[in-house]
């Protein structure tokens, strides 16, 4: 499937408690102080600051391939001599993601991440009829610490370590045809939390 991205960057309301009037070197008081917008993770805060952010993500993910083949939806359909009996044909997805950071010591930012999904999945089955699914919910909550070795004007190095907690919703269901009215769960690409505890770790420089 194609991905089609398109990162809305408006977000990041930062709030700023403690202030750097030092605009010559790299702080996150300045704008070109940040990674870009959908980078988590880029920056630490000094002493006392917080900073709370809004990020809005939507993705369409449209058309099929095979190998290095694009190839139609109707041809991986049965009538048509493909395998399947249903193809998804288009997959919107908004992402809604709130952030909070908050630095104890000038070393060490801890920082929380939840998210809200929704999306949708258009098909096409081998009838030629069309349906469509959606799943809509809270998304696992990351949780994570990040630790400043080097902070001159020319160099940063922090390292990141944190937890993905799967506090997501997986019991997403909908109507399918072949549900008979009734709501079934709906297949992974539709879910949007995960199942397992993931460690995460970087080295950012
Ligand atoms: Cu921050």
């Amino acid at each position: 499937m194609k991905k089609i991205q398109l990162i809305i960057a408006l977000c990041a309301s930062t709030l700023m408690l403690a202030q750097d009037n030092n605009t010559t070197s790299y702080t996150t008081n300045r704008p070109d102080g940040h990674a870009p917008i959908s980078v988590m993770g880029d920056h630490t805060h000094n002493k006392g600051e917080w900073m709370v952010s809004y990020r809005f993500s939507t993705t369409t993910m449209e058309d099929l391939r095979r190998a290095n083949d694009d190839v139609t939806n109707e041809s991986v359909l049965l009538p048509n001599g493909g395998d399947y009996m249903v193809t998804p044909t288009d997959m919107p997805m908004n992402m809604h993601m709130i952030g909070a950071m908050y630095a104890p010591t000038d070393r060490l930012t801890l920082m929380a991440m939840g998210m809200y999904m929704d999306m949708t999945m258009d098909h096409l089955t081998a009838m030629g009829g069309m349906f469509t699914t959606e799943s809509s919910g809270f998304g696992d909550l990351s949780v994570s610490a990040m630790y400043k070795f080097i902070d001159t004007d020319s160099h940063k190095w922090h390292a990141q370590i944190g937890l993905s907690i799967p506090t997501g919703t997986i019991d997403n269901k909908d109507v399918t045809p072949a549900s008979m009215g009734n709501e079934v769960i709906l297949p992974y690409p539709m879910q949007i939390g995960s199942v397992l505890m993931m460690p995460l770790l970087l080295l950012l420089t």
